[in-house]
């Protein structure tokens, strides 16, 4: 005999009224019995969905976290992050792109599981979320027209000079080119127009974008390279979440040692110096090889 699967009109009922039950209370912002950032047996992370990480990130960030011609999120940052994701068990990185200055509140929120960006780790920022150990430390670099005249930092009093909202560059900017005229952007591609249409003199953004927006625009120079060092990036999460940082930081250090951490850097940063304190543990000269 042929056996064949009827579909009752009841039970049809049932499964359409238990599929709008379940709809309800999904979009009721994720409230189905555990709160987004709470870890359960099922989702040990306290993920705001078990099994899918997302990730509060930038557009226009090349080459630290971007979307390429077809939308696609890529870059250093994004390529490590989906690597630790996947080796932390997380299950699958969605990025989204965000306004820098909304980034870490986000986070905080728990709108976003992670924010992955260039996020110098800071004691100001640690108010309000947590951070992954650091994985890439570099400089606040000045990117002006070859004919603006600015060669230093020096230069800039008097300029108008562009700065991200919430970024790094705009405390520092604030703090030590106090006669420079700061002009806000909301993100770098609005900044490094403005700069190519003559509003701005300069834009202070990250080393590695600097060097990006140079490729692109030849009538552009880097005037300034400020370490950064002591704010190295790391990856932002909710506070209170000492699994999800714990698992964060073991991949991240096996990325390290296994070579991949350097793979992704000389592959997205060519001809940057490479740093030693993130390279496999063999390959760091700094650190006193025991004698035999
Ligand atoms: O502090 C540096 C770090 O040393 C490395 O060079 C990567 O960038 C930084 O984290 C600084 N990044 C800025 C910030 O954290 C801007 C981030 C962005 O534009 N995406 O505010």
């Amino acid at each position: 005999m042929k056996r064949r699967t009827l579909i009752r009109p009841a039970g049809l009922l049932a499964a359409v009224a238990a599929a709008a039950l379940l709809l309800s209370a999904c979009s009721a912002g994720g409230s189905t019995g555990s709160a987004a950032g709470a870890t359960t047996k099922d989702n040990p992370y306290g993920l705001i969905q078990a099994g899918t990480v997302r990730v509060a990130s930038l557009g226009d960030a090349k080459p630290y976290t971007f979307t390429d011609a077809k939308g696609d999120f890529t870059g250093f940052d994004v390529e490590l992050f989906t690597d630790v994701a996947k080796r932390a068990g997380l299950g699958k990185a969605v990025f989204t792109g965000q306004d820098f200055s909304g980034l870490l509140a986000a986070v905080a929120n728990h709108q976003f599981d992670v924010g992955v960006a260039a996020i110098g780790i800071t004691a100001d920022r640690k108010k309000t979320v947590d951070f992954s150990d650091g994985y890439l430390a570099g400089y606040l670099s000045v990117l002006t027209t070859k004919s603006s005249g600015i060669d230093s930092a020096k230069g800039l009093d008097g300029k108008r000079l562009g700065v991200v909202q919430g970024t790094l560059q705009e405390t520092y900017a604030a703090q030590h080119f106090p006669k420079a005229n700061l002009v806000r952007f909301p993100d770098n591609n609005s900044a490094v127009s403005a700069l190519n249409s003559g509003s701005i003199d300069a834009h202070f953004l990250d080393y590695e974008a600097v060097k990006s927006y140079i490729a692109q625009y030849p009538n552009l120079k880097d005037a300034d390279d400020i370490p950064s060092f002591d704010a190295p990036a790391g990856f932002a999460i909710a506070k209170g979440n000492p699994k999800l940082k714990a698992a964060l930081n073991t991949a991240l250090h096996a990325a390290m040692e296994d070579g991949t951490w350097k793979k992704l850097y000389q592959k997205w940063f060519p001809g940057s110096p490479m740093p030693e304190q993130y390279l496999p543990k063999a390959e760091q000269t700094s650190t006193p090889t025991p004698s035999k």
